[in-house]
């Protein structure tokens, strides 16, 4: 289990309100109307876990509980009710996933065994609390559990807190497991269809707002959702339509706005009674996105504690980046370095690399390799993604005294690549014994590490003798139907073999040459001068 705790910007559960509406995915630090006690000391070893949610690769509230004591194998996770938050009486519907993993891998040595308690309080403070139900559980869950509760109208007036208790009660002590929580919510029936609220960051008519803007509006009463629209014309939602139970959202990096462009955008309050009607529209204009049309730019979810890429070399070139780095510290997450062309011949199948990252010792790094090769503006072809699973990562824990790690290694080029410059992503960041998030996809944000976009120039092979020591040449090379070559004084005749060394045709001497009714394939071009030498050419028709 990943122990690397990571930090988040992101606030979820809706604030002031006529109901109970509490969404908790988890997806940042623990929010402050939470508060989790209990289990496994040192305290470490309870809270947000990442790679242990519900849904892929997501994050959840996690405890462990071992040991021979009662109260280390006793947690609770408690929601207490802001004041801002008015109950309004109704029913209350309660959801959850959780999950049990074995702590010890040693399953084999005892059952893993406990219940899971829901209970709830009347009161802001104090101990009472009234249980609910009691989901016994034995050994370690395949998937995620779903559970489900109900607190009757009439109950939740004033205070309100909401308590999941996770208890071991295996008998067999060495025995630890761990119990997650994740995709919480907490919604009290509502009271009447929510009136209209409005987007207030950014401000109507704000111009170059960055692409990964987080937008936010008031919530309102008797709100449970928002109906979120992003149009590039007025009414329009072509960007995006979404309903979210947050008074937020902040695009991902595969999701990011469309750079310089003017964006119409709606919130429209909604619950189980209805939706606001005639919400009114703002507008905001994105700045410049460096790349686009690729996904990002990505951020980090560790800004502060970010181990940079010192230096790519790729097929024997070196760009070098944050070159006086000595540590892990605060460095741009996303680097473009797409004037930096890495020219590589299309005769070569493997392509060297060396990848140098700052790396703190007593912990794994690995890196990735992403490349369009099918200049599609993605990442997700076949071939297109290097070192990027568990079982092909490029990893390693050795860190050199100097804090560095280093990654070498050669990629091989799908078949079938056709010239032409190409986009390249490189990726660096912390790494278990499973491969991180943050390197798995080519989107995916960082943490604790840096991401760098190159270009590759993909060029076809000419060999030395195919262009002539006195400066004749022939081009383009690969040509469609015409041949040009650069200087005919001199020249008595053409002629043109294919590779068997087969005459397939025989021209007089002129500037451009057509050679339509050639099949493709690679020709030599023999240039019978009047001195009686001969200059040979390799070209390729397309
Ligand atoms: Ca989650
Ligand atoms: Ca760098
Ligand atoms: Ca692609
Ligand atoms: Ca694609």
């Amino acid at each position: 289990m990943n122990k690397f705790l990571l930090s988040c910007f992101i606030a979820f559960g809706i604030g002031a309100n006529a109901q109970i509406t509490v969404n908790e995915n988890f997806e940042g630090t623990l929010p402050s109307t939470w508060v989790g006690s209990g289990g496994y000391t040192p305290a470490s070893y309870s809270g947000i876990y990442t790679n242990a949610g519900c849904t892929g690769t997501d994050n959840a509230y996690g405890v462990l509980l071992f040991t021979t004591t009662a109260a280390s194998k006793t947690a609770t996770l408690t929601y207490t009710k802001p004041a801002a938050i008015t109950a309004n009486g109704k029913q209350i519907d309660i959801k959850f996933d959780y999950q049990i993993d074995d702590a010890l891998t040693n399953g084999s040595t005892g059952a893993l065994t406990g219940n899971i308690i829901i209970a709830y309080s009347t009161a802001a403070t104090g101990t009472t609390f009234t249980t609910l139900s009691t989901i016994p559980y034995n050994g370690a869950t395949s998937s995620c559990q779903n559970i489900t509760a109900t607190i009757p109208e009439g109950l939740i007036t004033g205070d309100f807190r909401l308590r999941i208790t996770a208890t071991s009660t295996s008998a067999n002590n060495n025995n630890g497991n761990y119990v997650f929580l994740d995709n919480i919510s907490i919604i009290q029936q509502v009271t009447a269809v929510p009136s209209c609220t409005i987007l207030s960051s950014p401000a109507n008519a704000t111009t170059n707002v960055p692409v990964r803007s987080t937008l936010s509006w008031p919530n309102v009463a008797n709100a449970q959702a928002y109906i979120l629209k992003i149009g590039t014309a007025a009414g329009a939602s072509d960007v995006l339509s979404t309903t979210l139970t947050t008074n937020s959202y902040t695009p991902t990096a595969a999701t990011a706005f469309p750079q310089n462009t003017l964006l119409y955008v709606s919130v429209t309050p909604t619950n189980s009674l209805g939706s606001a009607t005639g919400c009114t529209e703002t507008t905001f204009t994105t700045g410049a996105n460096a790349f686009s049309p690729y996904c990002g730019p990505l951020v980090s979810t560790a800004p502060t504690q970010t181990a940079p890429i010192k230096s790519v070399t790729f097929n024997g070139i070196t760009n070098t980046s944050d070159n006086a780095a000595t540590t892990i510290g605060t460095f741009n997450p996303h680097e473009s370095f797409v004037n930096t062309v890495f020219a590589v011949n299309n005769n070569l199948t493997t392509i060297p690399f060396t990848i140098e990252g700052i790396a703190l010792a007593n912990n794994g790094w690995a890196s990735t390799i992403y490349i369009d090769w099918n200049n599609d503006g993605d990442f997700d072809d076949a071939g297109e993604s290097y070192f990027n699973t568990t079982a092909t990562m490029n990893r390693t824990t050795t860190v050199s005294a100097s804090n560095i790690a280093t990654f070498t290694g050669n990629i091989t080029v799908p078949s079938g690549v056709s010239v032409g410059q190409k986009r390249m992503r490189i990726k660096y960041n912390f790494c278990g014994t499973v491969i991180h998030n943050a390197l798995s996809t080519p989107c995916s944000d960082v943490g604790n590490g840096q991401a760098e976009d190159y270009t590759i120039d993909y060029k076809q092979y000419l060999a030395v003798n195919d262009i002539n020591k006195d400066g004749i040449s022939v081009y383009p090379n690969p040509f469609t139907d015409v041949l040009n070559i650069s200087d005919v004084k001199g020249v008595k005749s053409v002629s043109v073999s294919d590779i068997t060394g087969r005459e397939v045709k025989t021209l007089a001497p002129a500037t451009e040459l057509n050679f339509s009714n050639l099949n493709a394939g690679l020709y030599i071009v023999n240039l019978k001068m009047e001195d009686g030498s001969v200059k040979t050419f390799k070209a390729i028709k397309k």
